[in-house]
């Protein structure tokens, strides 16, 4: 059969992210012998009419859309991005009746909510590399596939879910990327190449969607595999690649084993992973990285608070937290931490605290990426704990449009103001605000031609002072 599939995203900031999930299910519907035809609308200046050509080109048998984005994720200047997929699917509806079927992490995060207003066949919930060839192969015998596990569908108005056990392959994929994207636009504005090492997140943080996508249970790439996937992507001219598990130290055996295959084989690649938990963090681990061939590393903190990590339920003390800034001081590898500010139990009291972390113990060439206010998804155990509080009456249909949580002890014009202060004397902090200039594309584009390679985070500093010093306030 014919197989349109096209990634939906058009979010540029702070970077164009690859979609690769997309082109793994475009590989997959080949590899089971049908055409694929793939449209990425990242770059297309007029997306609907690149739909219409290729439906018009392509006479596909089934339409996948793969969604990643729901929006933005920010309290104080919140995006949301599901009209544009709700535009497309009724495009498509005006042109053809053949399925269409949805997939995606924003899928993982809300189907329920998501297939109520678009018109679509089903969705598929979680992994599609395996089950998408068996729709396909359902449809081709027309036959009924709802049956198969991961599918979602509205069905006489009820929403009915499968549940996702569909197996898993242990081989890291490495699809023909090049066939599929345009890859100078996406490397010209500093992307990096996504690999998952693991898929699946055991922690039970309460804002957390992860488990929700990609299940509670981790399930391990092979080690060797996702060094030769290095190795090959790397030798094609993708040399900035970033791990992009929920968390890349846990099982801290795992990271180890893909570190230590990472340092067998040749390959000149550029790794980075934004998703390292402190409990598991250590001297060990570390110094495997820097063999492995990173070049940047992340730690997710929230808070070095303990109210506040006890309140979103972190799996980790400020004790770890301290830790790993000790651990982290004694390598050159950059490292970027990440703070989510005004969960629960968060007061100005905790807020202090995890400035004051910040202020004295990352290193001042190191990124200090700060967020406020928590987007509430339903099912989370932050939705319970926004209901029980009475800060969120909202049914969950109507938390598509972003809903954020910030602790009832807060208010958001303090945390604003405090935070600000804190970034006026480190020019090493940033907030999502920074992350969301306009020109940052821009930006990266011209820091890409002069030769300046990712983490592009790295260059905070020099960065900020640059635009303050040319009069903007950022
Ligand atoms: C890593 C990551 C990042 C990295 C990306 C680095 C990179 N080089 O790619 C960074 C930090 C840059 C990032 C940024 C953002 N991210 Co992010 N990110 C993730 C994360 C952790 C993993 C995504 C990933 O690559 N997965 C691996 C690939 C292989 O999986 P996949 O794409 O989902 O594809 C699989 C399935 O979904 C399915 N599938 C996919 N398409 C299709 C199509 C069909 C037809 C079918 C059947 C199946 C199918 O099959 C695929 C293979 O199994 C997810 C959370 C998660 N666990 O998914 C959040 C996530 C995707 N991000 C999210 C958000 C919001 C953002 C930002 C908007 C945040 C911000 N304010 O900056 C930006 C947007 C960036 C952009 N330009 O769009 C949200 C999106 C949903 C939502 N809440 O709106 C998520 C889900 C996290 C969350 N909060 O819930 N992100």
């Amino acid at each position: 059969m014919n197989i349109l599939l096209v990634s939906t995203n058009r979010n540029r900031l702070p970077m164009p992210v690859m979609p690769i999930g997309a082109c793994i299910v475009a590989h997959a519907a080949e590899r089971a012998g049908h055409t694929a035809y793939f449209l990425d609308l990242m770059f297309m200046k007029d997306p609907m009419a690149a739909i219409e050509a290729a439906l018009a080109d392509g006479k596909p048998d089934v339409v996948g859309l793969s969604v990643r984005n729901i929006d933005n994720n920010d309290m104080q200047n919140s995006i949301f991005f599901l009209n544009d997929l709700f535009r497309i699917v009724d495009v498509i509806r005006t042109r053809t009746s053949v399925p269409i079927i949805l997939g995606g992490a924003a899928l993982g995060v809300m189907p329920e909510q998501i297939l109520r207003l678009a018109p679509v066949t089903c969705a598929v919930v979680g992994d599609g590399e395996l089950v998408f060839p068996q729709i396909l192969d359902r449809i081709s015998r027309h036959e009924r596939f709802s049956d198969l596990p991961g599918i979602a569908r509205i069905e006489n108005g009820v929403f009915k879910r499968n549940n996702t056990s569909v197996g898993f392959s242990a081989t890291c994929p490495v699809p023909d990327y090049h066939r599929w994207l345009n890859i100078p636009a996406y490397l010209s504005r500093m992307a990096t190449v996504p690999i998952q090492t693991k898929t699946g997140c055991q922690f039970h943080c309460v804002y957390c969607t992860y488990p929700k996508i990609e299940g509670s249970s981790c399930r391990l790439k092979e080690p060797g595999s996702i060094a030769d996937a290095v190795a090959q992507l790397a030798a094609k001219g993708f040399r900035d690649i970033e791990f992009v598990d929920s968390v890349f130290n846990s099982p801290l055996e795992h990271a180890m084993e893909v570190c230590a295959a990472l340092a067998r084989v040749k390959h000149n690649a550029r790794i980075q992973c934004l998703e390292l938990n402190p409990r598991d963090f250590d001297d060990g681990l570390v110094t495997a990285m820097e063999r492995a061939g990173f070049a940047g590393m992340g730690i997710t903190l929230e808070s070095a608070s303990d109210p506040v990590l006890q309140g979103l339920r972190k799996g980790f003390t400020s004790r770890d937290v301290h830790h790993a800034a000790e651990v982290v001081r004694r390598h050159p590898i950059p490292c970027a931490w990440i703070f989510l500010l005004g969960g629960p139990g968060e007061t100005r009291e905790t807020v202090r605290e995890t400035l004051r972390f910040a202020e004295t113990q990352i290193r001042p060439g190191d990124v200090a990426f700060f967020n406020i206010g928590l987007r509430i998804y339903p099912g989370t155990e932050l939705e319970a704990i926004a209901r029980g509080e009475g800060v969120l009456s909202l049914s969950p249909d109507a938390m598509l449009a972003p809903v954020f949580y910030l602790s009832a002890q807060l208010d958001a014009v303090w945390l604003e103001q405090e935070l600000k202060r804190s970034m006026d004397r480190h020019m090493n902090f940033i907030n999502i605000a920074t992350l969301s200039l306009p020109f940052l594309p821009l930006i990266n584009k011209i820091g890409s031609s002069l030769g300046m390679s990712p983490p592009y985070w790295r260059h905070t500093r020099v960065l900020r002072r640059v635009l303050r010093f040319a009069g903007m306030d950022v």
